[in-house]
């Protein structure tokens, strides 16, 4: 791969592959149609790359589904490609997840082996990770609350919920889903000069 080297006064000039700047990350970042490429140093020597349909944040490539699937589904086809349902662990990937896109979308959380104690598909749990988004209800049961009325076996895999907070829903359930993948590194063997 042949990249362009840049100077910080070539912030937001075209290049022949789409704009670069100089993120908020501190990486030089191009976006071209195809995928979203971001250098992980400058001058750049290795780069990060999203595959089509996902998006960079922070160091992870993210894929929010168009189709809907039940949870357990949702899960394998992350897998599938590689990756995993989404792990929110921090509120800035909280307020990517949740930007743009408001709709219902399964997340990477579920309560099937323990009730009430929510693992994370890396078996992460909540207090590991120390944040939570639960959708909080002002006089009346917060989520998660299990409820029990559609499905009986109760409400087990987590979603983000238009209102951008989570709910316990019913795995059985189809919805859209997020999928979170590592980055794909490149190493830059040469480099030119943009001028
Ligand atoms: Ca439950
Ligand atoms: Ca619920």
């Amino acid at each position: 791969l042949v990249l362009h080297q840049w100077s910080q006064d070539a912030a937001h000039r075209t290049l022949p592959t789409g704009r670069c700047w100089l993120d908020v990350f501190g990486w030089w970042t191009i976006l071209s149609p195809a995928a979203t490429l971001r250098c992980l140093k400058t001058p750049c020597q290795k780069c990060a790359l999203c595959g089509e349909g996902w998006r960079l944040f922070g160091v992870k490539c993210y894929n929010f589904s168009t189709d809907k699937l039940n949870w357990t589904m949702s899960r394998d086809y992350c897998a599938e490609k590689g990756g995993h349902l989404v792990i929110i662990t921090s509120q800035a990937e909280q307020d990517f997840v949740s930007s743009g896109v408001h709709d219902n979308y399964w997340i990477g959380l579920n309560d099937l082996e323990t009730e009430g104690k929510w693992m994370w598909v890396n078996n992460q749990t909540l207090t590991e990770t120390g944040v939570t988004f639960w959708y909080e209800r002002h006089g009346q049961p917060n989520e998660p609350d299990n409820w029990t009325e559609e499905d009986p076996s109760g409400e087990n895999c987590a979603k983000l919920d238009y209102s951008d907070k989570w709910f316990d829903a019913s795995c059985r359930e189809r919805k859209k889903f997020i999928c979170e993948n590592a980055i794909i590194l490149i190493v830059i063997h040469s480099i030119g000069y943009y001028v």
